[in-house]
């Protein structure tokens, strides 16, 4: 393992002022977000909205740093020919891959799920290396039982393990074969769950985490982390202020993850554009931690050039003005730049 090579790519990954661009979706994923705007699940309506977002300049070469592919779109072309891994390449952002292959119910653990995807990973990670990824992504899902569900309670000691060491066996692997692990354990944001849990989850969940790293040899130097930030369930009545969302995500940050980790791309969770960005630079402007704080953000990087494509050619211009906009404003909050005043200014 060239544990120098990898640690290289994985700053350049969270290089302040860029964060990641989760463009990962799975078919049936894309298909949810192409119906959102009345636009059919096809191969063309997918290529077409990918190859707008990775054609977007300056939002490619100013504020992404890296883009998440999923296995139909890194073998995929732009209309003229062009491959899509060659559009990213030439804008100075690195390819990456989304290796597992979705979840299915944990036996023996109600209520909680396992990420599938290790078999073969070995012989996936040597073809996606050859065309062209330095760095790959595995997604764990946990989420948090009801408040008032006392027996069955999720997420089980048991159940953070069988995740945890997943992720381990997929970071290894990928080292081996010379790619950058994205580390991904989501814990939901839906529910009714308060902050206090999440809080708690959160760390219980990173802890056990690092040490299934730690066991399987993983080089901490080399991945790049994604978590949730602490956050309440969307349905709990009590919503902390981005200011207490700030200095928990920080404070369980510090007493679970060791400071040879470069850098924590953060997953946005289904938190509006706006909300996704001031939290991530409200953290930046706290500061005081060793790692980068920035964003791989799938739905709040691109949600507002979705619903303003809608799926018509005519509307290219307006799409890529405003994935843009939402790059640049991440761009800034990277770096703990960004002010509402800055947001709700139109950009020319
Ligand atoms: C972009 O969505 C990713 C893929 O989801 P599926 O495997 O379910 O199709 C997802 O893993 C994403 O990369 C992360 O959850 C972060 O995206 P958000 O939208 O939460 O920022």
């Amino acid at each position: 393992m060239d544990i120098q090579a990898l640690n290289k790519i994985a700053v350049k990954m969270v290089e302040p002022g860029t964060g990641i661009l989760a463009a990962d979706e799975s078919t049936g994923t894309i298909g949810k977000r192409l119906a959102s705007i009345g636009a059919e699940n096809n191969e063309d309506n997918r290529r077409d909205w990918r190859e707008m977002l990775f054609r977007t300049q300056p939002a490619m070469n100013d504020y992404i740093s890296g883009v998440i592919l999923f296995d139909e779109t890194i073998r995929q072309s732009a209309k003229d020919g062009t491959p899509f891994v060659k559009l990213i390449q030439d804008a100075g952002a690195i390819p990456g891959i989304k290796v597992d292959k979705g979840i299915t119910p944990l036996a023996g653990r109600p209520g909680e799920t396992i990420t599938q995807g290790l078999d073969g990973l070995r012989e996936r990670l040597a073809e996606y290396y050859e065309l062209g990824a330095r760095f790959a992504k595995w997604r764990a899902v946990i989420e948090i039982s009801h408040p008032d569900q006392y027996v069955g309670q999720t997420p089980t000691r048991g159940g953070l393990k069988a995740n945890n060491h997943a992720l381990g066996r997929y970071a290894a692997l990928c080292q081996e074969a010379g790619i950058v692990p994205i580390v991904e354990p989501e814990i939901l944001m839906g529910g009714y769950h308060s902050v206090e849990r999440c809080h708690e989850v959160t760390r219980k969940t990173l802890n056990s985490l690092f040490t299934e790293l730690y066991e399987q040899g993983v080089a901490l130097e080399g991945i790049v982390l994604k978590p949730n930030m602490v956050v309440a369930g969307k349905l709990c009545a009590e919503q902390p202020s981005r200011q207490e969302i700030a200095e928990r995500t920080i404070q369980v940050l510090k007493d679970t993850v060791p400071s040879a980790v470069p850098g924590i791309a953060f997953l946005s969770g289904g938190q509006a554009n706006e909300e996704a960005t001031r939290n991530l630079d409200m953290m930046n402007k706290i500061g005081g931690f060793p790692w980068k704080l920035t964003y791989s953000y799938g739905r709040a990087l691109q949600q507002s050039a979705l619903f303003a494509w809608k799926g018509d050619a005519a509307n290219y211009d307006a799409a890529q003005t405003a994935f843009n906009h939402r790059a640049r404003m991440n761009g800034l909050a990277s770096k703990g730049e960004w002010s509402a005043e800055i947001d709700d200014t139109v950009d020319a």
